[in-house]
């Protein structure tokens, strides 16, 4: 089945850039920064077996944002990434970041060309689509920058930024906040993508349900089981709106308590659409590959089983018709 998961052509629809740094990417940054042993006495990644708090995973990220420092690291960063993706068999990867300037070093928009370069000089056979964050803890005219910037980079390349995010800290910050950006996102024709319910707040979840964005990230208290009630898990579920299902991630930031308890098995059995993603594999230390075995062991998943779910997650994708199709050729 481990074998299986591995040749599995995937789609990959949740991952941070800056949370999904492998090890020995992390360590070139080190050496580009010209600072080899930064980490050695800071552990960057949560392994097997280790949880972290939420707000103790917020953490690790600011440790990491301190290499992708420049357009250079920001660069190699995105470039590391899509190939390790690549390795595992993803075919299609919707990146996520949040745009980010470091005084004297790096505005957003150098930040964010920096990563277009990186996806413009791949030269594997996967497909990267970008979708820009805005970090809850922000103020609102930085989510306004984030769609700007979002915009002008449509202008140049027409297909590449595919989505804005609404991520960061979920005890953050407030939807209403954000909200008249994303509205304005979705009138230029961005798709919208949420992270939902991560902590619980049912009067946030319900107005995201209503708002209805393309995909919903994690969608963690909802269910009853987690600190939910019907009413929220009954709404999403009547909405049909896709949920990007993060396994390792939830349970490393104990918002669930075990992979057999993860909403996922609610979200199988009412057939609600959902895609399998890392979140960050990163600080999470679980590729996609892993997370298909870990739901084929968690929830008696077939291979069968397994190559639905894959390929149903083509519907979900951001992108043009015309990518769906070339997408469900892959399958075939
Ligand atoms: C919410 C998350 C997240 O944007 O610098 N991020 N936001 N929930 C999560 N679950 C654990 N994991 C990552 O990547 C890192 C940033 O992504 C968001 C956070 O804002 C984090 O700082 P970028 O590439």
């Amino acid at each position: 089945m481990e074998d299986f998961c591995k040749r599995l052509p995937k789609i990959e629809l949740h991952a941070h850039l800056n949370g999904s740094l492998s090890e020995s990417t992390i360590q070139k940054l080190c050496q580009l920064e010209g600072a080899p042993h930064l980490f050695d006495n800071w552990q960057v990644a949560i392994n097997h077996g280790e949880h972290r708090t939420l707000s103790e995973c917020f953490e690790m990220f600011k440790a990491v944002h301190a290499l992708t420092v420049t357009p250079e690291a920001v660069k190699l960063a995105t470039a590391s990434v899509i190939s390790d993706f690549e390795q595992d068999g993803i075919i299609y990867l919707e990146l996520r970041s949040t745009p980010r300037e470091v005084e004297g070093r790096m505005t957003k928009e150098q930040y964010v060309d920096a990563i277009v370069e990186a996806i413009l000089a791949h030269q594997g056979k996967i497909v990267v689509k970008l979708l820009l964050s805005v970090d809850r803890r922000h103020r609102s005219d930085d989510a306004e920058h984030a769609l700007k910037i979002a915009l002008d980079v449509r202008a140049k390349h027409p297909d590449m930024v595919v989505g804005l995010d609404l991520s960061g800290d979920p005890t953050a910050g407030s939807l209403d906040l954000f909200l008249p950006t994303f509205v304005k996102a979705r009138q230029h024709g961005l798709g919208i993508v949420m992270h939902c319910g991560e902590v619980s707040n049912k009067a946030e979840v319900l107005e995201i349900l209503k708002f209805r964005p393309n995909r919903l990230g994690h969608v963690t208290c909802l269910h009853p089981d987690l600190g939910g009630c019907q009413e929220q898990w009954k709404t999403l579920i009547e909405s049909k709106i896709p949920v990007e299902a993060c396994l390792t991630s939830n349970l490393r930031c104990k918002t669930v308590p075990s992979y057999e308890k993860h909403h996922l098995r609610h979200l199988l059995s009412a057939r609600h659409p959902v895609a399998l993603s890392t979140d960050d594999k990163g600080v999470f230390c679980s590729d996609l590959s892993n997370e298909f075995h870990i739901a084929a062991k968690s929830f008696d998943l077939s291979e069968q089983d397994l190559r639905d779910l894959s390929i149903n997650t083509v519907d979900f994708c951001l992108a043009s018709q015309q990518m769906k199709e070339q997408l469900r050729r892959c399958f075939q």
